[in-house]
């Protein structure tokens, strides 16, 4: 295509704009300032939000679901007491002598004086009982390569990881590094550390060796674990000259040990050990022992799409008993029966609660997939589905508007009708994908839970209730019970029902971060500090989750995304959620991405950047064509203010490789910035195929 064109059509080049704008407040209510084009604002955006549509739980789900209505008022009425109710579904080798101490806030410790042992409860107690022989992982390679592995087994080498780990020198307290592919070696190695406690640091591994190399520094970690590689988008793709490079800058590493998947050449040196030798010829035999309640269980790091990345703490007894109810209430998980897949890498949080300590404290059988969803045909992720009869799947909104852009036919060639139950997590999903995937993968019957929650809460905190909650598209809908959450103005006053603000959790929870790894301080002013006590406001302590929020009129709770991606446009707080919902219900558009962008006389102003369906014209004048109906198209659904200034069709968006779109980055672009830090990216090719677009632009 020539000049002016994009594969995609016109693209055009946003005006040069001077210093940056006014820092975006959520106070919508108390900060309209009416002007002709904002007139009606308010009320527009709210329609959006009033979304009409509503399910009702299936009613089978409804009769057997393994919690009820009646939970949310018998944990109001008495929170610890049902906590401590919850911490028995688990096995402790010594009861606690009190359920919370926050005698120190915004430091807590739950199940005070308890002992037990994460490992034993997520594996040994299912062979104890009887379920030696039940599937615990069915694992599919990229490449097609399976490997089925019961409980017994994986208490067998979880026992000989155990067991050489403990040979390598790790004790009771030390930190292991695991840099791994969704292997099954990745989850035998958590519980391998979890089962002596040590405290395991998990790095996606698609972060480069500076990422790992600080995450390790961090740490301090004594071992590293890893792979000579893994597969992904159908060839080998190499993890051991990353950890090369790492542990060259990193003293604190004694060992190496590596997986062998890929069965490339890598380098070797002294420190290395080769997993199949060293955890191969361990004993299978390994006692547990029970920690403390309190004990660290693991630090990780988050994604860090802005800042410095915080090494997120998380304990032993509040946060397995956390992920354990509610992998059981949220996905109303029947282990004898169920089949569960998590799309999620164990790199993420989602990937540590919800494939590794929830589903397997459950003893829940489950899929693990290595690879990525289109190798080697994009009905990868149905296919498996269909082989497995996976009955509920949990993944991201960013996979859901990915395959809507692929087209439903894809999904419609396969036997999805082993589904019963879909959840959702990572970003506010959009209600024309929540419809596609209830449509599509749920074939019109099947129950969402949007699930709302963060590294640092360790477990789901907002979310439906599948046997309980009329949904709504694109709510996360009420806190679950046992969680106090709130939508709160600036000034930290709960707003009303119809208002907008900021996300708050109100009262501690059994999983939530204990500190950032070495840095209280830094722990007490991010999340403490902005209400309640720690702003010096009243008695209680306000957790301050950074993101924001709305309470539509019946006070269910609606994600708008990060505070710092709300944009102030001529005194107007407008959500990129709203405006992205806004273009994606649009037929054209598969996805869309909305920054602010400094303007002089707006403020703000909202530059979009749309990812066209497979099926749109974009060549030529119809490109510009379909720009002017998409801004024609914004602005009838949401008012003349949520207008975009500029819409930019584009092939792809930045994301961090856990799915969140970087809007840091197109911030970059439309205020014709040079690129900031681009390390976290799922794929870097990206910024330079948008970058390129916008050269060629109009
Ligand atoms: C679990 C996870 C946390 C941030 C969080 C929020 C966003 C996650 C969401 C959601 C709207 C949902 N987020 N789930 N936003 N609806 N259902 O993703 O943890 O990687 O730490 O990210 O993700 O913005 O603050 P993490």
């Amino acid at each position: 295509s020539g000049a002016g064109k994009t594969p995609f059509g016109a693209i055009r080049r946003p005006r040069q704009s001077p210093a940056p704008g006014p820092r975006a407040n959520l106070c919508t209510e108390t900060q309209v300032t009416p002007s002709d084009e904002g007139a009606g604002m308010s009320e527009a955006l709210a329609n959006l939000l009033n979304e009409t549509r509503q399910f009702p739980p299936p009613a089978e789900l409804a009769a057997n679901a393994n919690v009820t209505g009646e939970t949310y008022a018998a944990a109001n009425a008495d929170r610890l007491a049902f906590w401590e109710q919850q911490a028995q579904r688990l096995t402790w080798t010594k009861r606690w002598d009190r359920v919370l101490d926050w005698s120190k806030p915004p430091f807590a410790r739950w199940f005070v004086g308890g002992q037990l042992n994460v490992a034993y409860n997520c594996v040994d107690r299912h062979v104890e009982a009887g379920r030696g022989d039940r599937v615990a992982i069915h694992w599919e390679g990229e490449p097609g390569d399976t490997r089925t592995i019961t409980y017994a087994e994986l208490q067998k080498l979880t026992c000989q990881a155990a067991n050489a780990l403990t040979e390598l020198g790790v004790t009771a307290g030390d930190r292991v590094a695991i840099y791994l592919p969704m292997v099954p070696e990745a989850v035998v190695a958590m519980l391998a550390c979890a089962r002596i406690g040590a405290t395991h640091s998990v790095v996606f591994g698609g972060f480069s060796a500076d990422a790992l190399t600080n995450r390790i520094q961090d740490a301090a970690a004594k071992v590293v674990v890893t792979a000579d590689g893994g597969y992904r988008r159908g060839r080998p793709s190499a993890l051991k000259p990353t950890v090369d490079e790492a542990v060259s800058n990193c003293p604190s590493v004694e060992h190496v040990l590596v997986v062998r998947r890929t069965g490339e050449e890598c380098s070797w040196s002294a420190k290395d050990r080769w997993w199949h030798e060293t955890v191969g010829r361990a004993s299978v035999e390994h006692q547990a022992t029970a920690f403390d309640s309190e004990h660290p269980l693991f630090i990780l790091y988050t994604s860090g799409t802005t800042a410095r990345p915080k090494g997120i703490l998380h304990t032993t007894g509040g946060y397995l008993t956390q992920a354990s109810y509610t992998m059981h209430g949220v996905f109303d998980l029947k282990p004898d029966t169920d089949v569960y897949w998590c799309t999620a890498d164990v790199g993420w949080v989602t990937g540590h609660s919800y494939i590794v300590y929830g589903p397997l404290s459950n003893g829940a059988t489950q899929v693990m997939y290595e690879g990525t969803p289109d190798t080697p045909h994009r009905g990868r992720f149905w296919e498996l589905v269909d082989r497995y009869r996976v009955t509920i799947l949990y993944t991201a909104p960013t996979l859901i508007r990915t395959m809507m852009k692929w087209g439903e036919e894809i999904p419609a060639g396969f036997d999805l009708s082993s589904l019963r139950l879909l959840g959702s997590v990572g970003e506010p999903i959009n209600p024309e994908a929540w419809m596609w995937y209830r449509q599509h993968v749920g074939g019109g019957q099947l129950p969402i839970v949007d699930t709302w929650w963060q590294t640092e809460t360790g477990a789901i905190m907002i979310s439906p209730l599948p046997g309980v909650t009329h949904t709504k598209p694109g709510s996360a809908m009420t806190p679950l019970p046992g969680i106090n959450g709130d939508v709160v103005d600036d000034q930290g006053q709960p707003v009303p029902n119809g208002g907008g603000g900021y996300l708050v959790l109100r009262e501690p929870w059994p999983s939530m971060l204990r500190t950032i790894w070495g840095d209280d301080n830094r722990f007490v002013e991010t999340y403490w500090s902005r209400f309640g006590a720690g702003a010096g406001v009243g008695d209680d302590w306000v957790y301050f989750a950074g993101d924001g929020a709305k309470k539509d009129d019946d006070g269910h709770i609606w994600l708008l995304g990060r505070v710092d991606d709300v944009m102030l446009v001529s005194g107007h707080n407008i959500s990129t959620t709203e405006v992205e919902s806004a273009l994606v219900s649009h037929p054209s558009v598969a996805e869309a991405a909305v920054v602010g962008a400094t303007d002089p006389t707006t403020g703000q102003a909202i530059v979009a950047f749309a990812i066209p369906r497979g099926s749109a014209e974009t060549e030529g004048t119809a490109g510009a064509q379909l720009i002017t109906d998409l801004r024609d198209h914004v602005a009838r659904t949401l008012g003349p203010i949520a207008k975009p200034r500029q819409i930019m069709l584009v092939p792809e968006l930045p994301k961090t490789r856990s799915g969140k779109i970087m809007r840091r980055l197109l911030r970059d672009v439309a205020e014709n910035r040079s690129l900031g830090d681009v390390t976290t990216l799922q794929d870097s090719s990206v910024m330079e195929l948008i970058a390129t677009g916008m050269g060629a632009g109009t």
